[in-house]
């Protein structure tokens, strides 16, 4: 149909499932209660002189542990399909070994997925949200191999414990920001800096965990369980700055140095050739006797490729991208990658200073994924703009008013297979860094309230008459 001389394809396909996220560090608080060990954010937040605006810390945030049944209330009233939350390592496995079980964190958990149910939302579990448990980190935390059996070994106590009632996964949230932000430009948790070597670590320890972890869900659970089980991977959308043919292939390169990181290991068995090259060449250069990238064995790379029913990708923002005939000698992802990436002053920019709103990346980000991965299902499973905290929140509603109807435009006319869309976030929580500084929910919380009250946005009221219509404009017309 036609309106207004444009195709009118703004409604949402019916099995299109629509839902909210959060992570258990930012929103649950309960920090040291019912038995929870030390996280890796518990232990920088606490450090004095703390990295995080205002000293903010998640010993409280939303309070989410005690308030769990407010939060299913508004879920409920917003009317989703979905709740993306994550679960907090250390509340499940306090010394972050298996050897032992604490069963009131695991009972928080039975406790809001049984709620989520008898209100008919589907839980979406992401295992791993960024809050390693401290003692792994005391033994190097992710650079180091053996915590992959200890990765495995949490995700099975989930899987046997949570399992029946779960049938949505995701291994990790973002495994860029752990290895590159975490250990390589020390801008979250642990802060570790060591560019262009820990951080590839880091990943291949990650991927190896992801792989295992899915294996163990296909070979030993999915039988009886039923469940999906995938990975959530952060990128922005990388556009060429001219037409020329060395800027288009600065920008696909960079895209691979972002998402083919993890991407291409998980769907192909292995790095990215353009990774591979650059950084064996770069290592050499530097006197290295291996590439700084570490190499998957034959028969890892079998054991990894097509570990995954559906990719879910989180995406905000979008750079420009240029080729350079002079390419940054230090070591790093994004020296290694020889191409510049930035973000013109003059785009529209939310309340965090990264996050220019470009909704046109959106189609071209799950198109690029289409035809460079085969195909996958996608999942989208985080979204979303930044602003001082507004009740008349009209920027937000714009945000996703655009963001949404460019992703339906891919599932539309690029025939993407899209599957659900999670908006960031259900309610203003603990933005890393910025603390509560830069607010990011559909509710609003009153963090200076001992009662953390919710009060719903205008954003909150627009999502929710979305998800009764399922239509971006005012009548869709079938
Ligand atoms: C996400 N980027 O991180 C996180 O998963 C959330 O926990 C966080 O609160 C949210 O974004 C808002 O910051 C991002 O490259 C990582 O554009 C990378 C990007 C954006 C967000």
């Amino acid at each position: 149909a036609q309106v207004n001389g444009t195709l009118n394809n703004k409604r949402f396909p019916d099995d299109f499932k629509f839902g909210v996220a959060t992570a258990s560090y930012q929103v649950e608080g309960a920090w040291n209660e019912d038995g929870k060990g030390e996280n890796v954010w518990d232990q920088v937040t606490h450090r004095v002189p703390s990295p995080i605006v205002n000293n903010d810390t998640g010993d409280v945030a939303c309070d989410s542990y005690h308030k769990y049944k407010e939060d299913v209330a508004m879920l409920k009233d917003l009317g989703v399909d979905f709740y993306r939350f994550s679960i907090s390592w250390s509340r499940i496995l306090p010394t972050g070994f298996d050897n032992k079980i604490n069963e009131a964190g695991l009972q928080y958990y039975k406790n809001l997925v049984k709620e989520l149910r008898a209100n008919g939302i589907e839980p979406l579990v992401t295992l791993y949200h960024w809050d390693l448990p401290q003692p792994l980190q005391d033994i190097g935390g992710w650079p180091n191999e053996i915590i992959i059996d200890k990765y495995v070994d949490y995700a099975r106590v989930l899987f046997r414990e949570l399992g029946d009632e779960v049938k949505y996964w995701l291994t990790f949230n973002e495994p860029k920001q752990t290895c590159n932000a975490g250990y390589g430009l020390a801008q979250k948790a642990p802060f570790i800096t060591s560019p262009g070597m820990a951080d590839y670590l880091c990943t291949h320890n990650v991927l190896r965990a992801h792989a295992k972890t899915w294996r163990l869900y296909d070979e030993q659970f999915r039988k009886d369980q039923k469940g999906t089980i995938g990975i959530t991977l952060d990128i922005q959308w990388y556009e060429p700055s001219s037409n020329s043919t060395a800027d288009i292939e600065a920008a696909e390169t960079k895209m691979q140095f972002a998402l083919g990181w993890y991407a291409n290991p998980i769907v192909y068995g292995d790095y990215p050739s353009i990774m591979q090259s650059n950084i064996a060449r770069r290592s050499a250069q530097e006197g290295f006797k291996e590439s700084r990238l570490p190499q998957f064995t034959e028969e890892e790379k079998k054991y990894m490729k097509g570990t995954y029913d559906f990719l879910g990708v989180n995406l905000y923002t979008a750079s420009l991208v240029r080729a350079t005939d002079e390419p940054n000698p230090s070591m790093g992802l994004d020296e290694d990658s020889e191409v510049l990436a930035w973000q013109p002053d003059d785009w529209e920019t939310a309340f965090s200073s990264w996050l220019k709103v470009v909704p046109w990346g959106m189609r071209k980000l799950v198109t690029w994924m289409k035809n460079t991965y085969d195909n996958p299902k996608i999942m989208i499973t985080e979204n979303g703009y930044s602003d001082s905290g507004t009740l008349e929140d009209d920027g937000r509603i714009s945000y996703y008013e655009r963001y949404l109807s460019s992703l339906r435009d891919a599932m539309e006319f690029d025939e993407v297979d899209v599957i659900g869309y999670a908006a960031w976030s259900l309610m203003d929580n603990f933005e890393w860094l910025a603390g509560y500084s830069e607010k990011f929910g559909l509710y609003h919380v009153d963090f200076n309230s001992p009662n953390r009250e919710r009060t719903a946005k205008k954003s909150a009221l627009w999502y929710k008459n979305l998800l009764e219509t399922r239509c971006l404009v005012e009548e869709c017309v079938d």
